[in-house]
């Protein structure tokens, strides 16, 4: 087995101590953190998600290959992440009221830090007017929100009525992201754009605010 399939095993195992040994390991032999991302952690967790679907795992289990997953986004995180760059703008982000799941996110934000940009992160379960306020007092290009769950993807329509009932709705992009989020989900509910992975997340907010 290679440490990368070690890692993904790990990972399923819920075995944090292991998980961040290994990424240590990856790192220290060259591999890039994109690799470790991208080919050990997404990838474990693809693996958990169908187990959880098909009732090979339950909910403690995913948690705690969570909790590894977080442990080693730890150490990429300020990898993944350049220092020192003016960033390019801020980017209020944050998962929808009703859902706690916020492994993706911090991914999107990752990247987007590592991209140059200034996250403010509100975290999960998020109201919107949480997000209405953020919008008030941090100014940001761009407003960034996540759903996981089939039945929290539809808070976000509230979030951006929420917004133009505000009267702040020219002065802000909105993206939506997360598993059951669709392209014509986000047209419908009046979105500017979707990606449907960290990388496109980067790529559409650039797009978006016409950052070349
Ligand atoms: Co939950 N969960 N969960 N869960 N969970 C899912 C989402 C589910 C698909 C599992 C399943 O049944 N197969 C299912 C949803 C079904 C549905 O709605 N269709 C589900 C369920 C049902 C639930 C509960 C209701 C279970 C219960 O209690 N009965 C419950 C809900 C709690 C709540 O939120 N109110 C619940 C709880 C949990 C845990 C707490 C145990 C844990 C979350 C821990 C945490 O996040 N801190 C958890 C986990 C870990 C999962 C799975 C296994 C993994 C999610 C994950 O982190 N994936 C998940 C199954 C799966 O997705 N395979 C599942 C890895 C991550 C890198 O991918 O989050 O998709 P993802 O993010 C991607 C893209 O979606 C995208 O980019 C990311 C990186 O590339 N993206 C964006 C995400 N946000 C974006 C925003 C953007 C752009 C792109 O722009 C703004």
């Amino acid at each position: 087995m290679s440490e990368l399939e070690e890692l993904v095993q790990s990972l399923e195992d819920g075995n944090s101590e292991k998980v961040v040994e290994l990424t240590k390991r990856l790192l220290g032999a060259g591999a890039s953190p994109q690799t470790v991302l991208n080919n050990g952690l997404i990838v474990g967790m693809g693996v958990v998600g169908e187990k959880m679907r098909i009732g090979e795992m339950y909910l403690p289990e995913v948690l705690q290959s969570a909790t590894a997953m977080h442990a080693s986004l730890k150490i990429l995180k300020p990898l993944l992440a350049k220092d020192g760059v003016e960033p390019l703008g801020r980017i209020v982000m944050g998962t929808v009221k009703g859902d706690i799941h916020d492994i993706g996110k911090n991914l999107v934000g990752i990247l987007l830090q590592g991209a140059g940009f200034e996250i403010v992160d509100l975290g999960v379960n998020v109201t919107p007017q949480k997000f209405v306020d953020a919008i008030e007092q941090q100014a940001p290009a761009m407003l960034a929100i996540s759903a996981m769950l089939t039945t929290t993807m539809l808070n976000m329509k509230g979030v951006i009525e929420a917004i133009g009932g505000a009267g702040h709705r020219s002065k802000v992009k909105i993206i939506v992201g997360g598993a059951p989020v669709s392209e014509k989900f986000a047209e419908e509910i009046g979105a500017d754009g979707y990606a449907r992975d960290a990388v496109k997340a980067v790529d559409k907010v650039k797009e978006l605010l016409a950052i070349g």
